[in-house]
């Protein structure tokens, strides 16, 4: 560190039983208690329950340091923490010092006075979040109601709501320290923020760089701006307080920053320093409009990147893992490269779980992914006490002077569901007056903050809404605003139910299936091998229990025979869910502009929505996503009681000229009909392929393939049956199969004798990622797949580990 210490390593947690272990921070308690061996794996079977009251107690963390005189010599000393969870006092050498009530805020207090040369100590004394949310909440005048998870009062604190337990989420209402925590020393002031502005014109893009400093007295102070390769200085006058300093730099041939898919995130170094201390950030120069328009339909929803529209395809994110401490870089990045390989091109960071890591926006900002940005409220009623709305109010505008230089972040949104809240909340719905006021006082100062800190961005009040100026309910409006889809998954509709709906961009919907076999070995034991058993079922954490997963298979599918059949099979369902609504809602572009699949990843191993799975395995549904995603798609449906239809879809920036072969077989693998066509489809939009005709036999008794050619490169295949699966009568097959090693990755060939379909692939215990999966094989046509480890493997080990299933093998 510059001038500086940093306190992060190895601390002592100390418990009101008089526990006393050794904790790292960043960090928290119930990560310490679990590796010094004094709680058992809260993840495993149903020991969540048996480590709650961890949460109902304080917690201290302390350590001692050691300062130099000449570090003391700096006429100012801050203490600098970030992501204090929650109700925190701190002590410097016995002293009080500062007390924290919002892990969202960040903490910045001058505490020279309380330091010596030698040994310090310092201590961080956090109360029971639970129990003082159980305070605040038994005092309210305006009575809210409770939370879905187990801590049920956790909407009255600034704290990750989902630690308290969610559809999805085990409780454990940690504490700790999850950022920075530092002392630094200064001349005259904290160099805090720094932040551009874009102006693009013929001269080309003039980037206006300003920073924030904290001056801890009047004075002067040189400031250095670089960018592009000039150097600026700036004798700043500074009063005392917050000061800002700006200057200009013109990129005249700007490279521009483009989202994934449509070119290359270019990224510039901006650098500000002062004597006190420096800032380093890559911006990235980029024109981004939020499309909301009138037009024939309502009003339009979009992103426009550089004059050019995009189809947003993505995800929602929440925290990657229930224990902050395990919420690492390596997880991160692996989960956005995922997102990455999967075509996604926007993550947004849904309002139930935290404003994430600076790493988290500079990979976003590297790979080319956009950041739709809530802001940390969900599905509940919040308070809008002055108190409470103070304190939301520094939280939000640190937060966006953190994060506003990152190119990624495409809009801020005010909260998850809270005005569904008003309607299914009973207490809200009952007084709905009342908390409707009470909902839009705190909503607008969120507005206004952003108003204030991040001018040029939309902010959009809610997810979903009809947007700004729109005061509609808008839970499922085809003419306007953002969507969130749920009647498939809870309201148990079927899949064609994705057929009623025609959103402008739909933000979430999403459909659960159960992980692999190999995850569910994590926290069952082989007496839970059963769907409805004890420990499966608790890490199934939607009120509906496992039971619509396998009453939806009724509707499609035969019974699967064998334990790990349900797990396939699940996953099976829920890719073909997910690509229902998808590749319809694509082939309305430009009428729909986004669909951000509900949900990318789980916090811990559990049954849930998720496309990947806790510890970084993809689910099935991650490689259909990578296929209904992809740029160049082909695609057919038919809606009930409507004419099959086929579209080719092309997310380029480029018209192309494709063409398209189709074939109908029956199950035994013979051709029934077979036909190719040439398709003309613009950039950035969808052609429908006329006349599908459909062989005069059975339904049942046939399915369509479709493959997509550019320049006689295959780009593209998808299969369409007409009849349920389990009208079908599937072929039985064994597929041959045959491994070879190549380049650090293995291949296996793949040959069968009758269509299979759904095949899916697994290397049991072998992190890594396959070329394709749960695909159809045809008979005489063998398919070679690469199985590409995150590690170091060998053929013996993969050929041990793999794995096939198909759909008739279920039953
Ligand atoms: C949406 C999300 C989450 C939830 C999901 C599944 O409402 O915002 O709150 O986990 O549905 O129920």
């Amino acid at each position: 560190m510059e001038n500086g210490l940093d306190l992060a390593g190895e601390w002592v947690l100390s418990g009101e039983d008089g526990t006393s272990i050794p904790a790292a921070l960043p960090g928290d308690n119930y990560s310490a208690l679990l590796a010094a061996g004094r709680i058992p794996d809260p993840y495993w079977g149903r020991n969540e329950i048996l480590v709650q009251d961890i949460a109902r107690k304080a917690w201290c963390f302390s350590r001692t340091f050691s300062l130099e005189p000449d570090f003391l010599a700096s006429p100012y000393i801050c203490l600098n923490l970030e992501r204090v969870d929650t109700f925190a006092e701190i002590r410097i050498n016995g002293k009080k010092i500062l007390r924290t009530k919002n892990m969202f805020r960040r903490y910045r207090t001058e505490i020279k006075r309380f330091l010596k040369a030698g040994k310090n100590t310092i201590e961080i004394n956090i109360a029971s979040a639970w129990k003082e949310a159980d305070r605040i909440a038994a005092a309210e005048s305006l009575k809210l109601s409770g939370m879905q998870g187990m801590a049920k009062t956790i909407n009255r604190i600034r704290k990750t709501q989902c630690h308290g337990g969610w559809d999805w989420g085990i409780c454990l209402m940690v504490s700790g320290v999850y950022g920075e925590l530092t002392l630094t020393g200064h001349n005259v002031a904290k160099l805090e923020h720094l932040y551009d502005r874009q102006i693009f014109d013929d001269k080309g893009c003039t980037v206006e760089l300003t920073a924030e400093l904290h001056a801890f007295a009047a004075g002067t102070l040189p400031v250095v701006f670089a960018f592009n390769g000039e150097i600026k200085t700036i004798r700043a006058r500074l009063k005392e307080g917050e000061n800002r300093v700006r200057t200009v730099f013109l990129v005249p041939h700007p490279r521009l920053w483009y989202p994934a898919g449509m070119g290359e995130a270019v990224l510039y170094d901006a650098l500000v320093s002062s004597p006190d201390g420096s800032l380093a950030h890559r911006i990235g120069l980029r024109k981004l409009e939020v499309i909301n328009e009138e037009d024939a339909a309502g009003r339009s929803l979009g992103f426009r990147v550089n004059g050019t529209d995009l189809f947003a395809k993505g995800a929602n994110w929440i925290p990657t893992d229930a224990l902050p401490a395990r919420q690492t870089r390596e997880t991160t990045e692996w989960l956005l490269d995922s997102a990455l390989r999967a075509n996604m091109n926007i993550i947004r960071v849904w309002g139930g779980g935290q404003y994430e890591s600076d790493f988290f926006y500079e990979m976003c900002d590297e790979k080319g992914l956009l950041v739709w940005q809530d802001m940390m409220f969900a599905c509940g009623t919040y308070p809008s006490t002055p108190e409470f709305t103070e304190n939301v109010r520094e939280e939000i505008e640190f937060q966006i002077r953190r994060l506003r230089h990152h190119p990624c972040i495409a809009l801020w949104c005010g909260d998850n569901e809270c005005i569904g809240a008003l309607q299914w909340d009973a207490v809200a719905r009952a007084a709905s007056k009342t908390y409707l006021i009470n909902y839009d006082r705190l909503n607008r100062e969120l507005g206004k903050a952003v108003e204030q800190c991040d001018p040029e961005r939309v902010f959009w009040p809610s997810s979903p809404c009809g947007g700004p100026g729109n005061f509609n309910d808008n839970w499922h409006d085809d003419r306007c605003g953002d969507m969130h889809y749920w009647e498939v998954w809870h309201g148990s509709k079927p899949f064609s139910a994705y057929y009623n709906v025609r959103p402008r961009f739909c933000s979430e919907f999403g459909y659960q299936s159960f992980p692999s076999f190999e995850t569910v070995r994590t926290y069952a034991d082989e007496n839970n091998y059963n769907v409805f058993s004890p420990q499966v079922d608790y890490h199934e954490k939607c009120y509906h229990g496992c039971a619509p997963i396998i009453g939806m298979f009724g509707r499609y599918f035969r019974m699967p025979s064998r334990f790990e059949d349900f797990l396939y099979l699940s996953q099976v369902q829920q890719m073909l869910a997910i690509k229902t609504g998808v590749e319809y809602w694509r082939s309305l572009r430009p009428h729909c502009l986004g669909a951000i699949i509900w949900q990318l990843n789980d916090n811990w191993p559990v049954a849930s929505w998720s496309s990947i799975e806790y510890g970084g395995k993809w689910k099935l549904l991650h490689y259909g996503i990578r296929n209904f995603f992809a740029p160049l798609a082909v695609i057919a449906y038919r809606a009930p009681g409507e004419a099959l239809r086929a579209f080719v879809l092309n997310d380029l920036p480029k018209a192309l000229t494709l063409q398209i072969r189709l074939r109908w077989f029956d199950f035994s693998g013979a051709l029934v009909a077979a036909s190719t066509r040439n398709c003309r489809v613009g950039a950035g939009a969808v052609a429908e392929l006329g006349n599908m005709q459909i062989p005069a036999v059975a339904e049942e008794s046939v399915f369509l393939v479709l493959e997509l050619y550019q320049d006689e490169e295959k780009v593209a295949e998808n299969t369409v049956f007409l009849a349920p699966y389990k009208l079908c009568e599937l072929a039985e097959t064994e597929i041959q199969t045959h491994f070879a090693f190549a380049d650090g990755a293995c291949d296996v060939q793949l040959t069968s004798s009758a269509p299979a379909f759904f095949c899916a692939l697994d290397a049991e215990g072998i992190p890594g990622v396959f070329s394709d999966n749960a695909f159809t094989l045809l008979p005489n046509e063998p398919r070679r797949i690469r199985f590409t480890p995150r590690g170091e493997i060998t053929l013996a080990a993969f050929r041990d580990a793999f794995k096939i299933r198909h759909l008739r093998q279920t039953y």
